[in-house]
Parts: structure tokens; sequence; C-alpha cells
């Protein structure tokens, strides 16, 4: 065999092997990221374990929640032309990752892109004299989202990148959005936070950046939510599975009594026999999805842990001091639990009434609330606006961003196809910055997307110009530049 053969057939048992098992990819990468933080082989041994067991785990989640949805959302087709879509980062995943196989291409793209992200993150921050960026984003399991529905975004606009260079691109694309963004989080968050040092490094942070920016025109932040009594009972909603479970049950539930019984027992035979009563199926199959969902979450949960510890450990060794910009839900003990619970309840109704919107005015898509974005978007809008323009900001913002999550998230379902899929990402940022770029690179392939890069680069060159402080833009607490 002469060397290209060899290289030949290397790679292909790479590809068929590896690349095309992400579970075993994102396991070998553990394993690697751990050698090289000169841990011992048992404890790499023990990641690539956990990692692949983790990602094995989400797919059993992912497979339940396509297999319950699959009928219903035909059914919603069939009957009614509607296409529904789930506004949920999770549902979002799901979406995304099958319409990438769909395509014939692996989720082992997205982990590479997910790399580059975060190496070219690392980069900038490096590069801080020239970029003015000063965080790093280190929430995993949004990195794996985000990266996900980037590498759709991308494949879908530009299909001549579905390919290594297109997974570079989108670890650039992906990466200049997490640098730029959550820096541009930084002066809100140590207002709010008292300098505590990190950044926020989530779905929202340009939305973020913009609450801080209008809560003052709307109100007065010394009447705080604080001083507002709120139901006892609300405070359930604050149980993921709980809240997950209910919303569900209400819009599932009223989904497949629509469809009706006869219906439904022709579209399911064998999730449906004779002997079950109707409503007996709707408890269970609306139920089913937060059993799907908590699943599916816990897998990402128990392979993100791992490559966190690697990734966190590599910057630390190059880029000590860092920034972190993390969970949203860390800046939550910064305001009254009253405050999220303001958010989510404003945000609900905003979202309630587009979707009702949505049916009034026969949109081709339908949209079904996600826990996610309606509690975890609201309730971070909700405590930067309580912060900077009190009560009524933080009544009047997390309702209109309800309104946009449901109006933006169902353009981009449409418009990225993922309707197809049942679901979208969902989060704000995800219904407002995001299909403006994936609008821009479908119209303008490549060139689109250098400008977008470009474009977003320019956002800390403007942030830094409009310091108050120049001389401690880069001293924030927390960080050792
Ligand atoms: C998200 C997401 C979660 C939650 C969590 C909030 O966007 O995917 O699991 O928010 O990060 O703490």
């Amino acid at each position: 065999m002469d060397l290209y053969t060899t290289i030949n057939t290397a790679s292909t048992v790479f590809a068929n092997n590896i690349l095309s098992k992400p579970e075993f990819f994102i396991g070998i990468l553990v394993f690697i990221g751990y050698l090289l933080l000169g841990k011992p082989i048992y404890d790499a041994f023990g990641g690539f374990i956990k990692a692949a067991v983790g990602m094995m785990i989400w797919n059993v989640g992912a497979g339940g929640l396509v297999s319950t949805f699959r009928p219903i959302l035909a059914g919603l087709n069939e009957r009614f032309h509607l296409n529904a879509a789930v506004i949920d980062p999770y549902f979002g995943l799901n979406a995304a990752s099958e319409a990438i196989k769909m395509i014939g291409m692996s989720l082992s793209w997205t982990m590479i892109s997910l790399m580059v992200g975060f190496g070219w993150n690392i980069l900038l921050v490096l590069l801080r004299r020239y970029t003015k960026l000063r965080t790093l984003f280190l929430t995993g399991h949004i990195m794996i989202q985000q990266a996900t529905t980037c590498t759709w975004i991308l494949f879908f606009a530009i299909p001549e990148l579905r390919n290594f260079t297109g997974a570079l691109w989108i670890g650039l694309l992906v990466g200049t959005y997490w640098a730029v963004f959550s820096n541009l989080t930084v002066e809100a968050t140590e207002e709010l936070t008292d300098n505590s040092g990190f950044a926020i490094g989530h779905q929202q942070m340009f939305w973020v950046w913009l609450t801080s920016k209008i809560a003052p025109k709307l109100g007065d932040p010394n009447k705080s939510v604080e001083n507002v009594r709120m139901p006892k009972w609300l405070s359930m909603f604050n149980d993921n599975v709980i809240s997950t479970g209910t919303l569900m049950l209400l819009f599932f539930g009223v989904i497949m009594a629509i469809l009706g019984e006869p219906y439904m027992r022709g579209l399911d035979k064998v999730g449906f026999p004779a002997a079950l009563a109707f409503p007996t199926y709707i408890l269970g199959k609306s139920l089913s999805f937060a059993v799907y969902l908590f699943i599916l979450i816990s897998g990402v949960r128990m392979f993100v842990a791992e490559l966190t510890e690697s990734f966190r450990g590599i910057s630390e060794k190059i880029l000590p001091g860092a920034l972190p910009a993390v969970d949203c839900a860390a800046t939550y003990g910064f305001s009254s639990p009253n405050t999220v619970l303001f958010g989510f309840l404003f945000g609900c109704i905003g979202q309630f009434i587009a979707i009702a919107g949505l049916f009034i005015f026969k949109a081709p898509i339908m949209i079904i609330t996600g826990f996610v974005p309606v509690f975890f978007d609201n309730a971070t809008v909700a405590v930067f606006a309580n912060k900077f323009g009190g009560v009524r900001a933080a009544s009047i913002l997390p309702f209109c961003t309800g309104i946009v999550q449901v109006l933006g998230g169902g353009f981009a379902a449409w418009y990225f196809e993922l309707y197809k899929f049942g679901g979208w990402h969902g989060n704000i940022d995800w219904d407002t910055l995001w299909p403006v770029i994936g609008v821009i690179m479908k119209n303008f392939s490549t060139p689109g997307l250098i400008l977008v890069i470009v474009l977003m680069l320019v956002i800390p060159q403007l942030q830094y110009r409009r310091s108050a402080n120049k001389e401690n833009y880069f001293k924030v607490e927390g960080s050792e530049f």
C-alpha cells in the first residue's frame, strides 16, 4: 500500500467510526484534554466513558422526543396545514441535529466547530490589546446548543460550506459571538452584582445589554419588584419538570383534543390501544415530553461536565485570569426570588398573547411555549430591568421579550426550516440577532458571513471608545489582566 492509499484508508476508517459517532469523538476529545492537563490515565479513561455515555443518554432522550412528536406534528400538518415548533433550546438542539443528519452530515462537525469557537474566543482575548475583548464563554451546555444551531444555520444558508472549511467558519462565527456579546454584558453585570467578577455567557447577552439601556427610560430603579407581593403558588414553576409538564399538557393537550380521539387513534395505533381512554392518553403523551426532555438534559449535563473540565483546564493554562462568562442564573442571587417569577409571569403573558396573534392572523406556523426561554430569558431580563428601571421596567420588558420570542422564533423556525423537526432554539438572541445573521448569510453567502464576523468585532471597539473610564476597562474585578 502506498502512502496515499494508507492515508485514504485511515481517514475513511476515522470518518466512519469516529467522526460519524460523535459520542466517541467527544469521548476522545475529553480523553486527550485530560492527558494534556496531566491527569492520570484512569481519570482520562473515566472522562471518556462519562462523555460517551452522556452523549448516548442524550440520544435516548432525543429519540424519545422525536417519536412522541412526529405523529402530532404530522397530524397538525395533515388536518390544519399547520407547522408547529416548540421554542426551546433543547427542542432546537434536537431539531438542528436531525436536520444536520438529514443532509448527510455528522454531529461531529458541530464538535469541531465548538472547539474552534472556543479556541478563537481564547485567541481574541489573548489579543485583547487590539480586540478589546475580555471575556471567555464557559457555559458548556449552552456552547453545545449554540454551536449546533449555528452549524445548521450556516449549512442551510451556504450549502457550499457543508464541509471541513465550513466547520472552521462556524467556529469563527460562533466564537466571535461568544467573545463579543459576553463582553458586552460586562458593565451591566458588574453594576448588578457589585463587581462580582463575572459576565453573562448565555443566550440573551444582546438582550441584557439592550435591557440595561432601555430600562432606565421606563421606570425608577428605587421602586423595586422586591416590594411586590407575589402569589405563593407561582414559585412551583421554579421547577423544570413541573413547568415543562404543565406547559406541555397545556399545549399538546389542546392540540390533541382538537385533533380528536378518532384521529389520534388512527395516527398512533401502537401508543393508543383500544382499552386506553382519551384523557389518559393525552396526559401520558404530554407528560412523556417532560420525561424525554429530562433524559436528554441529564445526558447533555453529564458529558458537558467532562468537556467543561477539560476545556477550563486548558483555558486556564493558556489564558489565566480571563473574566469568566457564565450561566445567566448566576445573577439571580443578586435580586429577590420575586424578580425571577415576575419575569416568568410577564414573559408568559407576552408569549401567550403573541401565540394567539399567530392563530388569529392565520400565520403559517404555530409556536409552542418552551420552558427554558420563557423562564430563564425573561427572569434574566427582569433581574436587569429591575436593577436599572424598577418594577415598571421589570414588567414591560419581559412582556415585550415574550412577544418577540414568539414572533422572532416563529420567523426563524420557518425561515431555517426547522419547523419540519418541530423545534427552534427559541432563546431571545436566537429570535433576534441570529435570524438577522442567517438572513444576511443566506443572501450574501460567504461575503455575508465575513461581513457578520467583522461587524461583530467592531462592537467592542465602540464599547471601549465609549467607556467612561478607559483605564479601568481591563481592570474588572475577577480578571487579572
Ligand atoms: C438554558 C439552557 C438551560 C438553562 C440553564 C439556566 O438556556 O439550555 O439548561 O438555560 O442554563 O440555568
